[in-house]
């Protein structure tokens, strides 16, 4: 957060996002006028994102193994800071050129209510509460299901205040 701070990105239709995000890793997520995409440079700062920390990796591939995906190796850690009222509109993530990897998600700080949607944009999505230390791993059919998360409720968590902290761990290359 330091060698990169959180930044609110552009959308490519013009919107800036509500979420605040950071990267780590040998690629990292962004957004701008011209459109999604990876990059292993932070354009806030003009040099590579910061390195993944080894335990990172080890929980993403851990919890990746124990969700039935072996050999997990991330090379991305996008990292969103919700604060209260911010939310993300329902998506699909597939700026990722290997689908049969899974997405590894870590919740920490405030709870969230994440919204669980179907293969359609269309299809009603089912609510789960997502609170600090959950970890869910995202993969085979659910890989490309439309998700979103909530306006966040208002809350003091212990340790990070009013905030929700997401890690999103990824396979792009
Ligand atoms: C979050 N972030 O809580 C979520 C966690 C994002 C994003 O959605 O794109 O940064 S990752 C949730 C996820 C990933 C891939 C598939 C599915 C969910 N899914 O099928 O529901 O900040
Ligand atoms: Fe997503």
């Amino acid at each position: 957060m330091a060698q990169s701070p959180f930044r609110r990105m552009t959308t490519p239709g013009g919107y800036q996002m509500s979420v605040a995000m950071t990267n780590c890793g040998e690629r990292g997520w962004i957004t701008d006028h011209t459109g999604y995409r990876y990059d292993p440079v932070d354009p806030r700062t003009g040099v590579p994102w910061p390195a993944m920390p080894p335990a990172f990796r080890d929980l993403a591939r851990r919890a990746a193994e124990q969700g039935g995906f072996t050999g997990f190796a991330p090379d991305a850690c996008l990292v969103n800071r919700y604060e209260p009222g911010t939310r993300l509109s329902l998506h699909q993530d597939k700026d990722e050129l290997d689908y049969a990897a899974p997405i590894v998600s870590v919740s920490l700080g405030l709870p969230a209510t994440f919204l669980f949607g179907g293969m359609a944009r269309s299809d009603k999505p089912r609510r789960f509460r997502l609170v600090h230390g959950d970890v869910v791993v995202w993969g085979g059919a659910s890989r490309l299901a439309y998700h979103g998360v909530a306006p966040l409720a208002d809350g003091e968590h212990a340790l990070l205040g009013r905030q929700r902290i997401n890690l999103t761990f990824r396979k792009v290359l």
